[in-house]
């Protein structure tokens, strides 16, 4: 069977490897299993920042870290046994920012990447080069070999103007309101290489609880993905539950484009064209969506087994809307 998985970060990377569990296509199977399934990620670059002459790119880390074994549990992105002298070099110098948690080991990453980028080489090609280390287990396309990136219109003292997603994100918490989220470069960019492909030879699409402006819909933002997937059958998860995101801060992203903080808003925002199943917690049960089979079930994903129940429950969904049994 042939999945794709449009992501975000945290919360789409711990989806993923529910799903790997689901299809029984994790490591625990070993590498001998015969599996027919092949899952591509369609990985969200609008977090990608250049920092100290470096290209960062978040999203597609923290997938190809959590799937490959090397990710920061608790925190859910950078490394594990992480350290942070390059990071203390680099303000001892007086560099400039200070807020981006730097790691030693995640900055050989971003070396290679900026290695292969003054080579020549797109991102596609750089990003299949690292996953050769870490064997991920899924395709992991980003969703552009174009430079994308979310900046956000904010106000303070210092007046309106726009800022990295990044410096918004981490150096403010998101708590600056937001009056704007602009994909600077999306209207130019095109999909990557095997994107338009993967879309159109699959058997079903899964949208991950990642954040649905800043992760899914920097996605969905890239000319010809939306109008691929509106073709399919997609069954999306809700970043929402009980009015409140799952984790990071998606409420103020939603606030930021003026969409309510709940499940069937969010629904409704991706648009009933695209979602045709929407997988609610049972705290939202009452959620109804014209166009949408709304489903409820428990939501959080605390460890890997309810991790990987959700994964399942979302594809077997996808198939029966699908108009297959659940396999
Ligand atoms: N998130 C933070 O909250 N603080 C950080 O210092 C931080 C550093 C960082 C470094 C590499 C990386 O791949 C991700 C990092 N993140 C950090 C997460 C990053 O901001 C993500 O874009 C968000 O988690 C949204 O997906």
């Amino acid at each position: 069977m042939r999945i794709v998985v449009p992501a975000g970060g945290i919360g789409g990377a711990r989806f993923l490897r529910g799903l790997k569990a689901a299809l029984g296509t994790d490591a625990s199977t070993g590498p001998d299993q015969a599996t027919d399934h092949e899952i591509t990620v369609i990985g969200n670059t609008g977090d990608d920042i250049t920092l100290f002459g470096l290209r960062i790119c978040p999203d597609l880390d923290t997938v190809m870290y959590t799937l490959g074994g090397g990710i920061n549990e608790e925190q859910g992105w950078g490394r594990t046994d992480e350290t942070f002298t390059v990071k203390e070099e680099l303000a001892a110098y007086g560099m400039k920012p200070t807020w981006f948690g730097l790691g030693d080991r995640d900055t050989a990453t971003h070396i290679v990447r900026a290695q292969m980028i003054a080579a020549g080489f797109p991102l596609s090609a750089i990003t299949e080069a690292l996953c050769d280390r870490w064997k991920p287990g899924v395709r992991l396309l980003p969703m552009s070999d174009d430079q994308v990136e979310t900046h956000v219109v904010v106000e303070d003292e210092q007046g309106r103007r726009a800022i990295h997603f990044q410096e918004w994100w981490i150096k403010h918490r998101a708590a600056l309101p937001a009056s704007e989220i602009i994909s600077v470069g999306a209207d130019t960019a095109k999909p990557a290489p095997g994107v338009l492909r993967a879309i159109r030879d699959a058997d079903v699409v899964l949208l991950p609880p990642s954040n649905p402006v800043v992760s899914v819909g920097s996605v969905l933002g890239v000319p010809g993905i939306r109008e691929a997937l509106v073709d399919k059958t997609v069954v999306g998860v809700s970043p929402i539950i009980g009015g409140a995101p799952v984790r990071g801060m998606a409420d103020a992203c939603l606030t930021a484009i003026g969409v309510q903080t709940s499940a069937g808003a969010v629904a409704e925002h991706l648009g009933s064209d695209l979602l045709d199943g929407w997988l609610v917690d049972e705290a939202d049960s009452d959620t109804k969506v014209d166009g949408i089979e709304v489903r409820s079930r428990p939501l959080y994903m605390s460890d890997p087994e309810t991790t990987e129940a959700l994964a399942r429950a979302a594809l077997d969904l996808a198939l029966e809307l699908r108009g297959d049994e659940a396999r």
